[in-house]
């Protein structure tokens, strides 16, 4: 500052000499022999007309000043000096350039009154006009979005992050650098500094690893930062699969198969694994690690105990199955034509059903699900106690619907059971239909895989029934495509339990006419069924963002309350404002189990997990035929997350959402949140898959129970009963 007064000084004296010099000295020299400056014009401008009260490294404003002589050239070599009622103005530069021009910044630094400041800046005898900054007390309010809460595991799509940088008037503030970053996974930005609508975009990708996690990301301006938001990698599938009951004495595989998001196999991931009274190891030795198809074989001795849990850790996830063990060596098994145990069958067959090692005379076999018969054929049903001969009996089982069964056998007073999967299989009448979600998506930029489409193919059986298909291979592709898309990977789907398989559309560049990329599903085998479906790749005109962070609120105490911030904009970035929006969640599994606390500091976190599929098998909110699969008589897991249903954006394009449910849902269901919006007959729409987070002062506590301790569904590892 010192040295800025006094130069001020000396520029009054030498505008005092220039004014009193024209009577000495040769033309083109003053009285001390330099050149008299030939500046006309100073034009004075500044990059904003406000300026943050903070004072903080980064909130200076940038003053320009062009010198031109009488003729309206830029003239080079010019002492530019400035003058400003208060702040400082740097001092690098004060000599024009070869365009005329001088660059110096304005800073507040130390003085945080809020005021107006007046700056000129004058070159020989020329002055610019006064112009003023406004100091405000402001630092800026960043908003963080993405244009999904989900990032597949199997990398098949990025999340474009979107930072919004306003004053405190709401105003967008371009031309300021935006720090981006993330806790884990890879994020990229182009450009780190604000556009003209104040945004800066990253593109967010898993960065090679496809554990579940929550990424973390954070955006920050100089002297303000954004409520960071998460986006969680899911996807990955890890199963378990046993043998549901054995002998005391006895030992048997259990098979742990970990795929990712794309159904990929995810190879050399470290698995840990637990039982709760019986040993495990790695079958035939080595490290726990998954092989080249994403499995790995342990081995399961029954030393001891009536019922066990085995539960494996891989990539972020967690899966349990159960397994019963028979204290004596009596056991009912189902066996297939070979004399091997199997765990599922085809419905419509007739399943030997094997006693051994029964005491007393007789055995009575009953089933939860089909009959139990006495003959091969499944003709004539079992009715009483079959008799024994040397503690062993055979009966027979089928079943005309597909669902899981329980096989009980009662001798002696003593008790055994086992369970077997009925399912409906590939037939030459199965039919297959395809559905895509949303129909009407946009383009996506070079490089680019937000825009995507889902493809949902169902195969029944045909039969009067027409039971869903389990595990029918089904082959999707692409007919025509003016977009220039493609298919996510792999092309070739297998069906659940709920007749299911499904794939991703990713958009091209370029737009489609209306239903112009058609897409089939064929079933591989049986009636080798095919559906089309059709979609539209459009300019979309309308984008929805929404960010949440891991933060919840308590709005009573029973319930957590997650907010979305979302904003809407056009296509060139602008906010949109008054979009009606509609709000939706949807289960997509829920969960048994058991939380633990994790010795030594905690928290509190699920120990068994088991996932079942939200029963709603046509999202219709109705208990439908074939749909009550645990047998409760009602449809499991409902509902139990309201949302605000309708919002509309404000002024700015933003709108808040909010998410409410009961505590002891946490960690045991997860839902699809959708936020949809239409303007000018074009729709968009935000999907993200929620995990319902909890307040973590609820979970860290060793002596005080956390809601949901256990699963208010269950702690069963198996889906077919309510238990
Ligand atoms: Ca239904
Ligand atoms: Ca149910």
């Amino acid at each position: 500052m010192n040295k800025f007064t006094g130069w001020l000084a000396s520029l009054a004296c030498a505008g005092l000499l220039a004014a009193c010099g024209g009577g000495g000295g040769s033309p083109g020299t003053n009285s001390s022999g330099v050149a008299p400056s030939k500046a006309a014009s100073v034009t004075l401008t500044a990059d904003a007309t406000t300026i943050a009260s903070s004072g903080l490294d980064g909130t200076e404003v940038t003053l320009t000043a062009i010198v031109k002589d009488s003729g309206g050239n830029a003239l080079v070599g010019e002492t530019v000096s400035f003058s400003t009622s208060s702040g400082t103005i740097t001092s690098t530069n004060r000599t024009t350039n070869t365009s005329g021009q001088v660059v110096e910044k304005l800073s507040v630094k130390g003085d945080s009154s809020l005021r107006t400041i007046t700056i000129t800046a004058s070159a020989g005898n020329a002055k610019s006009s006064a112009i003023t900054v406004q100091v405000v007390n402001a630092v800026p309010t960043l908003t963080l979005t993405a244009d999904s809460g989900t990032l597949p595991s199997g990398g098949t799509k990025d999340v474009t992050v979107t930072a919004l940088v306003r004053d405190a008037n709401n105003n967008v503030v371009p031309n300021i650098t935006v720090s981006l970053k993330s806790d884990s996974g890879s994020l990229s930005v182009t450009n780190a500094v604000t556009n003209a609508q104040g945004v800066v975009t990253g593109t967010l990708g898993i960065g090679g690893d496809a554990t579940s996690r929550d990424i973390k990301v954070s955006a920050s301006v100089t002297g303000a930062a954004a409520t960071p938001i998460v986006v969680r990698v899911s996807g990955n599938v890890l199963t378990l699969s046993a043998a549901p009951s054995i002998s005391v004495g006895a030992s048997t595989d259990v098979t742990v198969k970990l795929v990712d998001s794309a159904g990929n196999p995810l190879v050399g991931k470290p698995v840990t694994y637990s039982s709760n009274a019986n040993s495990l190891t790695v079958k035939d030795g080595g490290s726990a690690v998954t092989n080249s198809g994403g499995q790995l074989v342990l081995s399961y001795t029954a030393s001891g105990g009536t019922a066990d849990v085995v539960s494996v850790k891989a990539m972020g996830e967690l899966a349990s199955t159960g397994i019963t063990i028979n204290s004596s060596t009596f056991a009912v098994r189902v066996l297939d034509g070979s004399g091997n145990v199997e765990a599922s069958a085809a419905i419509g067959g007739c399943q030997q059903v094997a006693v051994t090692n029964a005491p007393g005379s007789s055995v009575t076999i009953s089933t939860s699900r089909g009959t139990v018969y006495s003959n091969a054929s499944c003709s004539a049903a079992l009715s009483g106690a079959l008799g024994l001969s040397g503690g062993a009996a055979t009966a027979y089982v089928n079943a005309t619907g597909p669902g899981v069964a329980t096989l009980t056998a009662n001798a002696g007073g003593q008790t055994t059971q086992t369970v077997l999967e009925f399912y409906a299989p590939v037939t030459s009448v199965s039919t297959i239909t395809l559905q895509v979600d949303p129909a009407i998506i946009g383009t996506n930029a070079a490089g680019s895989t937000s825009e995507q489409a889902t493809l949902r193919a169902v195969v029944r059986d045909g039969t009067a029934q027409n039971n869903l298909v389990k595990n029918a291979t089904v082959s999707f592709s692409i007919l025509s495509d003016p977009s220039g898309g493609k298919l996510t990977e792999p092309s070739v789907a297998t069906t659940g339990a709920d007749g299911a398989a499904s794939t991703n559309f990713i958009a091209g560049s370029s737009v489609t006419p209306t239903g112009g990329v058609r897409i089939q599903a064929r079933l591989i085998g049986g009636s080798n069924a095919a559906a089309t479906a059709t979609l539209t790749v459009a300019q979309k005109s309308l984008f929805i963002s929404a960010g949440t962070g891991n933060t919840v609120l308590t709005p009573s105490s029973t319930t957590y309350q997650m907010d979305y911030v979302v904003i809407v904009t056009d296509a060139t970035g602008n906010a949109v404002r008054n979009v009606n929006l509609t709000a939706a969640v949807l289960p997509t599994f829920y969960y048994k189990g058991a939380l633990a606390y994790t010795a030594p500091t905690g928290p509190w976190e699920p120990v068994s997990r088991t996932a079942c599929a939200n029963e709603d098998l046509n999202n219709n909110g109705i208990l439908d035929a074939g749909e009550d699969f645990n047998g409760n008589g009602v449809l499991d897991p409902g509902i139990p997350v309201t949302v605000t249903p309708t919002v509309t954006t404000d002024s700015t394009g933003r709108a808040t959402v909010s998410l409410v449910y009961p505590r002891d849902r946490v960690y045991w269901l997860d839902v699809n949140l959708t936020i949809q919006g239409a303007t000018q007959g074009t729709e968009s729409r935000y999907t993200s898959l929620v995990h319902l987070i909890g307040l973590s002062g609820d979970y860290s506590s060793q002596n005080v129970r956390p809601p949901g301790a256990t699963s208010p569904y269950g702690v069963s590892t198996t889906c077919s009963n309510p238990q």
